[in-house]
């Protein structure tokens, strides 16, 4: 497969409902696409970095600096034969892990399109329907909370995921399980906790949660192993989990029970699907986290999901949720059952809507050899 181009560009989309966590509030998306053009096959990319740089090192306008630098120009006028190959190609340029994403995931499509096959079979997938959660944000009041969680409920989705933060948690999570007593909850704290408030985070455990998602430092193993022995709730790391080799680390040393994967966090399908392959073979359970994205990269969480040790409800949710019109046709959706149907066709199952996009687009870039 022959790299010849790569498009970039940055679209502008705004969300249907505000979306907050511990470190910010987020009303409308810039995001970072990409498209490789390989032997006449189109390969899209979404890059998931944030507006800011707040919920990891990475932000769009770094990753957009990052790939036309240095990630392009290591792959372009290259044939690779599979985009397997292609992580090591980057293996010079440190961090930068959803530009590299970006990237690496437009060939996995490519070479999907070009095998004439699904992307989720090349993935190694097994499952025909994928299980569904939401992650729901900060509100302005709890009874808004409730109001969203019951609409969720209603919708079919099988696991509810609050975000909390000192102030907006133990207060939250009574109220919930005071009208729900049964449902499957889960909240993520995105760092917002110390090592000081163990106290507080084992009075978690009353409400009976799934688990909670990287509760401490961004960065951190070490003290979420110590905070794991102190409490009953299963920890979930998501931030932390960077590598392979991360989470080979929280395995062993006990800092969670569970793992989130999202495939840009770790740097492409390659390092996801290594992170999956070692949560199996120790029996953690993973599941797929979620970004925001639009259609292209939640078509290719959808992918990922696919893969057997996905066994817990992903925060893959459908379009409508998010967009007011998807980039992707069919928007993606979710069964009255919580679950999204796995398409057969070759490539993610998703058009491109690439009229759309030219419309939403406000900076764009063709990088050649
Ligand atoms: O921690 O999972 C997270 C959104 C942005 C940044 C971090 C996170 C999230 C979500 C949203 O929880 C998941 C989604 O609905 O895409
Ligand atoms: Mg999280």
């Amino acid at each position: 497969m022959k790299i010849e181009a790569i498009t970039l560009r940055e679209i502008q989309m705004p969300l249907v409902h505000f979306f907050e966590t511990s470190f910010g509030r987020t009303y409308s998306r810039r995001i970072v696409l990409l498209t490789a053009h390989c032997d006449g096959v189109d390969g899209w990319g979404e890059c998931v970095a944030g507006e800011d740089p707040f919920y990891s090192s990475e932000w769009i306008d770094s990753s957009w600096l990052t790939i036309s630098r240095y990630l392009a120009p290591a792959v372009l006028g290259r044939s690779i034969e599979s985009a397997r190959d292609c992580a090591a190609l980057f293996s010079k340029v440190r961090g930068h892990r959803m530009a590299k994403a970006a990237l690496e995931n437009a060939l996995w499509d490519a070479e999907a399109k070009q095998t004439n096959q699904p992307l989720w079979k090349l993935l190694g997938g097994t499952r025909t329907e994928i299980s569904c959660g939401v992650s729901i944000g900060i509100q302005d009041s709890v009874e808004q909370l409730l109001d969203k969680i019951q609409i969720e409920l209603a919708a079919g989705y099988r696991r509810i995921k609050v975000k909390v933060k000192p102030g907006w948690d133990v207060n939250v999570l009574e109220k919930i399980r005071s009208r729900w007593a049964d449902i499957t909850l889960s909240c993520d704290a995105n760092s917002a906790y110390t090592l000081d408030q163990v106290e507080h985070l084992r009075s978690f455990d009353q409400f009976n949660l799934l688990m909670i998602e990287q509760p401490l430092w961004d960065d951190d193993i070490f003290y979420h192993a110590r905070l794991q022995k102190e409490l009953r709730t299963a920890i979930c790391l998501d931030e932390s989990i960077v590598s392979a080799r991360k989470a080979a680390i929280a395995v062993e040393t006990g800092a969670c029970r569970i793992i989130n994967i999202k495939v840009g966090r770790v740097g492409g399908f390659t390092e996801a699907k290594k992170i999956h392959d070692i949560c199996q073979s120790q029996k953690i359970p993973v599941w797929c986290g979620g970004m925001l994205e639009s259609g292209i990269g939640r078509a290719h969480n959808i992918a990922l999901s696919t893969l057997e040790n996905f066994t817990l409800p992903g925060d893959v949710s459908a379009s409508k949720r998010y967009w007011k019109e998807d980039i992707i046709d069919p928007e993606v959706r979710v069964s009255p059952q919580g679950m999204i149907a796995i398409s057969g066709q070759p490539g993610t199952g998703y058009r491109v809507k690439e009229d759309l996009i030219e419309k939403l687009t406000v900076k764009k870039e063709t990088l050649r050899a």
